[in-house]
């Protein structure tokens, strides 16, 4: 059984604390519902009974603690408004599970039997769908359809046989068009029983969810089906969602759902890689092929891998170009071109402040540090090495470094570049050009890597 003090020990930086709402004897014989208080990521959980697996690392997230009850896994999720920061300055009252948006990840193995808790302390009624598992059709969580909701303060027990490998997530089929959007959402993966089988150094889950936050408001507009202004990583913005953290020549597998409303190209920069998952199972190694960037579908996860063979800060994100921005109002006009000089000076007789913007470009919102109101983030922020970023949601870095201890995660900072491999201005002389090294690509692992 996993406990806190494991998760402690595992290098969790945060409080994760018992609930004690729960320690009462009216709910004696429940499993520990923990709950998290930070968005920071928390450390991987090594499992520590059972079959041997490599545990996943939740952007700006954690696992959930689970016991063993008469080789049973047991976990206990609270459905409840929950508070999250979703950037420094802007806090979400939104939904979610055990203190946080999204809920932590649930991981186990195939073959375990798993049984799961779950307490609603929302306002109304709400069930979880197990999105992708193959289970009996009364345990899949659809309300009115396969059980009734679970009522207000009531407690629900799901329990099945994980007869499959793979990722899958959980969210409500409960009201779920407004239960979704406030946030409730999670991963769910089960590793293979071979703990060799699709073995990897590091494997990272994250979910794409889209918010509509007005600036200075705290809770998400419901009702908006395709204008939203925050596209968020785990209820997380750029320049505040974690940094993918690797160690040079590592195997690396990052698992990537969309529950949002629109689909989502994830583009990673400096490698080519191929997807070996997608929430229907593994891809067979001859059904592969390289890309650079992978579609994400509405209800999907995809899952790819690569070998971290090149150094560096490589970008990370949605290529869809408006999602890697922060809270920006869509109908405002284009000025590139435009002749503001005239009109600025009549409106600055009224208004001494007011700055043109936007005349040969939107560059110039990236570096500045104009007063927002209460409450929200820049459109485009972010600072790097080398100046601005200018992004915002979507968005982060995977900084493959050399020699990283198998679980640390935590940021190296920004990549040095070597000398002569970063572009410069022309001043009318050629250094000595570097050449590059080995740039083989390499294809499907080995067959036997896949058990
Ligand atoms: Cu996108």
């Amino acid at each position: 059984m996993l406990n806190r003090r494991q998760l402690f020990s595992a290098g969790a930086s945060a409080a994760l604390v018992s609930s004690t709402a729960w320690a009462n004897t009216a709910n004696m014989g429940l499993p520990e519902a923990a709950i998290m208080d930070t968005a920071a990521t928390q450390s991987p959980v090594r499992p520590s009974s059972g079959p041997d697996y490599n545990p996943v690392v939740t952007l700006n997230g954690w696992t959930l603690p689970h016991r063993m009850n008469n080789g049973v896994k047991e976990f206990h999720l609270v459905a409840e408004p929950v508070e999250r920061e979703m950037a420094e300055g802007m806090t979400a009252y939104l939904w979610g599970y055990n203190g946080q948006s999204p809920g932590p990840t649930i991981e186990a193995v195939e073959g375990d039997r798993v049984r799961i808790f779950v307490t609603n302390k929302l306002p109304e009624h709400t069930t979880i769908h197990w999105h992708g598992m193959i289970l009996p059709s009364g345990m899949d969580g659809v309300g009115g359809l396969s059980q009734p909701h679970i009522p207000v303060g009531k407690t629900f027990v799901y329990e099945f046989d994980l007869i499959k490998s793979g990722t899958f997530m959980y969210h409500p089929h409960s009201d779920e068009m407004v239960q979704m959007a406030m946030g409730m959402m999670g991963f769910f993966v089960v590793h293979p029983k071979d703990p060799a089988f699709m073995r990897v150094d590091r494997d990272f889950v994250f979910l794409l969810n889209a918010f509509d936050i007005d600036p200075g408001t705290y809770v998400p507009r419901v009702m908006e089906m395709t204008d939203f202004n925050l596209w968020a990583w785990n209820s997380r913005l750029f320049p505040d969602i974690d940094p993918l953290v690797v160690s040079k020549n590592d195997r690396v597998r990052v698992r990537v759902g969309n529950l949002t409303m629109t689909n989502h190209p994830i583009h990673m920069h400096g490698y080519d890689f191929e997807v070996t998952c997608t929430d229907g199972g593994w891809v067979r190694p001859e059904a592969r092929w390289p890309e650079v960037s992978i579609d994400i579908p509405v209800g999907a996860m995809r899952a790819y891998e690569f070998d971290a063979k090149y150094e560096g800060d490589w970008a990370i994100h949605c290529h869809k170009s408006h999602h890697t921005m922060n809270a920006m109002g869509h109908d405002v006009p284009t000025f590139i071109g435009v002749d503001k000089r005239q009109v600025t000076q009549k409106i600055r007789k009224i208004q001494p402040e007011y700055m043109p913007m936007g005349t040969a470009g939107m560059a110039d919102m990236g570096e500045m540090e104009m007063e927002l109101p209460d409450n929200t983030v820049p459109m485009m922020t972010g600072w790097g090495p080398h100046g601005p970023i200018e992004m915002g949601g979507m968005f982060s870095v995977v900084k493959v470094r050399e020699g990283l201890a198998a679980d640390n995660y935590s940021d190296p900072g920004w990549y040095e570049n070597p000398p002569g491999t970063q572009a410069y201005e022309w001043t009318g002389s050629l250094p000595e050009p570097v050449k590059a090294g080995d740039a083989t690509t390499k294809l499907t692992p080995k067959p036997n890597d896949h058990g």
